[in-house]
């Protein structure tokens, strides 16, 4: 992201939060804030989530028939305590261990602050994709390295990777913007119609409305022609 592109985004992820937050529509876990609905809300959203670089990496990953099954903005705030280690949907939903193939979840972390030593940025354990199985605390905290970055970068990471946050030791809120894309065939875990505003899919690329789960199949084909990559 540019360094207007990460301006814009943080204030208005701060602006939505604020407002947000005083009609109690925040999901809040201790220090933590989640802020759905952000691509109805402004372009510069819809813009990312579309990222040429991205979506190119992740097509190569997921095959061409993928799907945003979830976009967020994650506020940690000053003493926001740990997630907890996890995979990412829809594996945690699943029995372990784990199908390697194909593969369910790529998950995009957007810095829109720097992410440093104590503010909160991601812990992932390298290489625990290959295990595929529910993660293991002790082997995670021998393994684990934390993600730093300066505001702007992107991670990309395998649904399957053991991760988590660390805990927010700074003065300050620490934002990231996270895009979940998966297969078509996998049914997203958040509301893509959260806070819909209809002008956003009328203004929109063919490819956002895909993203969105917003094309309409043609009343003349019997079944959803999807392409599957499962290798
Ligand atoms: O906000 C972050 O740094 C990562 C959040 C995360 O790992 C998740 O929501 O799965």
């Amino acid at each position: 992201m540019s360094y207007e592109e990460v301006k814009k985004a943080k204030n208005l992820i701060q602006e939505f939060a604020y407002k947000d937050r005083e009609k109690g529509k925040l999901i809040r876990q201790g220090a933590k804030e989640r802020l759905y609905g952000l691509i109805y809300k402004d372009d510069v959203f819809a813009k990312l989530v579309q990222d040429k670089l991205i979506l190119a990496i992740i097509e190569a990953i997921l095959g061409s028939d993928f799907v945003l099954g979830g976009f967020s903005a994650h506020i940690l705030h000053p003493n926001a305590q740990r997630m907890g280690v996890h995979v990412d949907y829809p594996y945690w939903a699943m029995a372990s261990p784990f199908p390697k193939h194909p593969i369910l979840e790529i998950q995009v972390i957007w810095m829109i602050d720097d992410f440093t030593s104590d503010n909160g940025a991601p812990l992932f354990a390298p290489g625990t994709q290959n295990l595929a199985t529910t993660p293991n605390f002790d082997r995670f905290e021998q393994t684990a390295e934390k993600i730093t970055g300066t505001a702007g970068t992107a991670i990309i990471s395998h649904g399957l990777s053991w991760h988590d946050t660390s805990i927010n030791k700074s003065d300050r809120s620490r934002i990231s913007l996270l895009g979940n894309y998966t297969p078509e065939y996998i049914h997203p875990l958040e509301n893509n119609l959260f806070d819909f505003q209809s002008t956003t899919i009328e203004n929109s690329t063919p490819q956002l409305r895909k993203l969105l789960r917003h094309s309409w199949m043609s009343k003349n084909e019997q079944i959803y022609g999807m392409q599957f990559k499962n290798s």
